[in-house]
């Protein structure tokens, strides 16, 4: 790996090589990251990198883009196959920038959106007003129900009659249960606005169908191409055929610039790879993993937020164990569980505390941990909420995390020699 970088700068190279050894020797669980698959990498280090292209396939505004095309035209086709969808447009650089394309597709400053909250789950892009779109844009915000820590429909949409907004959003970043789409689909209907869900952080568990997909019921549905889809560090976009020419001018020019044709190509080859059977599995176990943990986790007295989880996350809420998301996240990090620190809803802390942490699954489902491995985990996480500060205790928590996880190489042995 990285023949001529060792040689031209030995100090990149070495932190590369530190990262990588970083990664296969801990257990990774932050619920927006995946493995990328070798294709993924090889194709995102591709020659397309090279190609400055934009506009469309047969109306761009630079020279050769024969080959180009086919990728771009191959992506979208493949992706609208995938997931089912109308119209695809692959040319945003992240889940981020897929939604501000949305927002540039169809909002005019000033205009009112709706959202989830993103104390309660939501995404910084939905409009907090620490994300730059707060200021051009005006936002309201729905949430969960106190009690069952679900998304209180009923509120959403008496919010959403009174608000009128232009644009209702769905989707979230750390919500461990199934959205009702067909519900707010219709709210989103009968108060005449739009409805696009950000499906970024479940994308994988629905082009695998082990989940509902939203794409039937949104106007638009955007997503990164990691977390669960597992691809490129990259994003993209679906729409009704009716919305086809409003998207994709609100991408391009709208919102973006050239294209990055290196990521395009990467998740070509992963709209392929995310229909094959070995995909599926994966997803599913994804799923029985973390509904697994959730269940161990409780078992050691953890309260897990909605009482379990749907999807490939969960968010444990650690007021039982007298220790502050912050510092849990700290703790594990010591000994080779990497997680973060994340709010629970109505948290009393601050969010740069916490009293919970987000867990994904998706990861170590990659590398094969299964259920037995699954309950190893949820007592070694146990152990070290129990003596966060206990070195002996920390030691031999760290001891049997890597012992674990040597078990499940993060690639095949040999991959990146040279
Ligand atoms: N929103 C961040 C997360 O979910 O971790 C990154 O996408």
């Amino acid at each position: 790996m990285l023949k001529r970088t060792k040689m031209s700068d030995p100090v990149l190279a070495g932190l590369v090589q530190e990262e990588l050894e970083r990664q296969e020797h801990n257990i990774e669980m932050i619920a927006s990251e995946s493995t990328a698959p070798l294709e993924v990498m090889e194709l995102s280090g591709s020659v397309f990198t090279n190609k400055t292209l934009e506009g469309y396939p047969g109306r761009r505004f630079q020279a050769g883009s024969q080959i180009a095309d086919k990728v771009e035209e191959l992506a979208c086709k493949r992706a609208c196959e995938l997931f089912g969808a109308e119209h695809a447009n692959i040319q945003s650089y992240s889940g981020s920038t897929a939604n501000y394309s949305v927002y540039a597709s169809i909002l005019t400053p000033g205009d009112k959106v709706l959202s989830m909250r993103l104390d309660q789950g939501g995404h910084l892009t939905h409009g907090s007003p620490a994300n730059w779109v707060s200021k051009i844009y005006q936002f309201d915000f729905y949430g969960v129900d106190p009690e069952t820590e679900l998304i209180d429909y009923d509120a959403m949409e008496k919010k959403a009659k009174e608000y009128q907004p232009k644009l209702i959003i769905a989707g979230a970043s750390s919500y461990p249960r199934i959205i009702d789409y067909k519900r707010i689909a219709e709210v989103a209907k009968e108060v005449g606005a739009y409805f696009m869900v950000d499906m970024a952080h479940i994308a994988g568990l629905v082009a695998a169908k082990v989940i509902p997909s939203p794409i039937p019921y949104a106007d638009f549905v955007t997503s990164s191409t990691t977390k669960t889809f597992c691809s490129a560090r990259s994003g993209m976009v679906f729409c009704k055929a009716e919305h086809a020419k409003l998207l994709d001018k609100g991408t391009f020019p709208g919102a973006l610039g050239s294209i990055q044709l290196h990521t395009m190509a990467a998740k070509a080859w992963s709209f392929q790879y995310a229909a094959s059977q070995e995909f599926r599995e994966i997803m599913e176990q994804v799923v029985k993993n973390a509904r697994c943990l959730a269940e161990e986790l409780t078992k050691y007295g953890f309260r897990i937020v909605s009482d379990g989880t749907d999807n490939h996350l969960l968010v444990a809420d650690l007021r039982s164990k007298n220790i502050t998301g912050k510092d849990f996240q700290n703790a594990l990090d010591s000994i080779g569980i990497t997680v973060n620190k994340n709010m629970i809803p109505f948290d009393p802390q601050k969010p740069s505390v916490t009293s919970g942490v987000r867990i994904g699954l998706t990861a170590v489902s990659q590398r094969g941990l299964k259920e037995p491995e699954i309950r190893e985990i949820a007592g070694i996480m146990n152990q070290v909420a129990e003596a966060p500060d206990n070195e002996e205790n920390l030691k031999a928590c760290k001891a049997q995390a890597q012992a674990l996880i040597a078990r499940f190489p993060l690639y095949p042995e040999g991959a990146f020699e040279d």
